[in-house]
């Protein structure tokens, strides 16, 4: 007989194989719970365990995780490799971010961080492309690459949202970008829109000379996404744009092996991450979301806008660190640095989160005085004169449309 107690699933001797996945957790025990017992109920209920003890007559497995280390409110926790199924990040994320979120042994549990071994981490793809796109799919050469996405979020008819894409991408932007809750509606619909927008496309490269692309948004079920990533494909478009946490990442990891055999780039937004997050005791970090879509592979992410722009944000520098560093060879991320930006907070940005980014601005484009135009080669101005150490502000004495962008916003945070 083999018997699974809790106490069994803490051992603070015990030092990790370099297999095992190792968890950060930030712990707030029950009231009648010390941190012991509470960090072995976690270890316990997010691998093998349960609130009963066991007795498996035959022995099993040994797939038990260990709590090893309590430092104050925080746990590490070790998982064997066994425990995951190789490529399943559902079934990884329903050990460490499981049942456990909700235990009553815990007032408070936040999963803030992973260190992915590489058996692990490498039956995941990564993503096809991460950074090189500035170069690969765009001629940015240093420069962050820029996106827009055309407002109101919703409601504009497929004509005007392609001419606003022509209007933006004609002022120096190099990405259209679908808004998160723009898919398939009766009042632009998504097969319409995706070749309205690339006749605009193939205009504005045209007329400019410089490679344009558009994120186009392919959010659904999974079995639509494919359909969508496959037309997206054939009208010769580079990206497929999908809200990765609400279509969960089962359906990300479906459109990750189609995008391989298409060859196309994914845009990864991240609405509602921030249920998952802002509670700062509670859930998973953003640090962990960003880690979960490197391994499944997508190219970019929204990181934030390192606490410049109208969203909060959790850590945008060290996060983007993390999608860039070295993880046994995969690609890395680019992060989108978006939410609230307009062309004052340029400078800002790049000092805070560097050039080898992507930075979108929505408002911050077509609430320019003078339009989508004007505001789009306002954004592109403060980026360059950023590029060439010109203060924005001596850069606008002979560029007009970023002085009014910036007679009109200044260096506000917007709310
Ligand atoms: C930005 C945006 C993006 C957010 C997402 C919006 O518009 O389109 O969805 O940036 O947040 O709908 O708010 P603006 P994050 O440029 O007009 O603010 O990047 O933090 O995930
Ligand atoms: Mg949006």
């Amino acid at each position: 007989m083999t018997g699974i107690r809790y106490e069994d699933f803490l051992d603070l001797d015990y030092e990790p194989a370099a297999s095992d996945l190792v968890c950060s957790f930030h712990v707030e025990p029950a009231a009648d719970m010390d941190m012991e017992s509470a960090a072995s109920r976690v270890a316990s209920e997010s691998s093998n365990g349960t609130w009963a003890e066991l007795q498996v007559s035959g022995g099993i497995t040994d797939l038990s995780a260990t709590a090893f280390d309590i430092d104050g409110s925080r746990v590490q926790v070790a998982y064997p490799d066994e425990l995951f199924e190789d490529g399943n990040m559902a079934q990884v994320l329903s050990c460490i971010a499981g049942n456990i979120m909700g235990m009553k042994a815990v007032e408070r549990i936040r999963l803030l961080d992973c260190e992915w071994p590489e058996p692990l981490a490498t039956t995941f793809p990564g993503p096809q492309f991460g950074t090189s796109v500035r170069n690969d799919i765009f001629d940015a050469g240093d420069r962050p690459i820029t996106a827009t996405v055309p407002k109101p979020k919703v409601g504009l008819s497929t004509d005007q949202h392609a001419e606003i894409g022509y209007e933006a991408w004609t002022g120096g932007i190099d990405l259209l970008k679908d808004d998160e809750n723009l898919t398939d509606q009766a009042f632009n619909p998504f097969h319409d829109r995706l070749t309205e927008s690339l006749a605009q496309r193939d205009r504005a490269e045209e007329e400019t000379g410089e490679p344009k692309s558009y994120l186009v948004n392919i959010t659904a079920d999974a079995n639509t996404m494919l359909d969508r990533a496959d037309a997206v494909a054939e009208q010769g478009c580079e990206y497929v744009m999908v809200d990765v946490v609400t279509t969960g990442w089962a359906a990300v990891q479906s459109v990750r092996e189609r995008c391989e055999e298409l060859g196309l780039a994914i845009h990864a937004h991240r609405a509602m991450h921030a249920a998952f997050d802002r509670v700062e005791n509670h859930g998973v970090s953003m640090r962990v979301l960003a880690q979960i879509a490197r391994l499944v592979g997508v190219d970019h992410i929204h990181t934030g806008t390192a606490d410049l722009g109208k969203l909060e944000n959790e850590d945008t520098e060290g996060i983007n660190e993390w999608l860039y560093a070295d993880r046994y060879g995969m690609n890395d991320v680019l992060p989108m640095a978006s939410g609230g930006l307009h062309p004052g907070l340029v400078p800002e940005l790049m000092d805070r989160v560097g050039t080898n980014v992507g930075i979108q601005a929505g408002g911050g484009v077509h609430g320019h005085p003078d339009g989508t135009h004007a505001g789009a080669k306002a954004l592109r101005q403060a980026i360059d004169a950023t590029m060439d150490g010109v203060p924005v502000e001596e850069y606008a004495e002979d560029h007009s449309e970023l002085a009014t962008a910036l007679e009109k916003w200044g260096t506000e945070t917007p709310r």
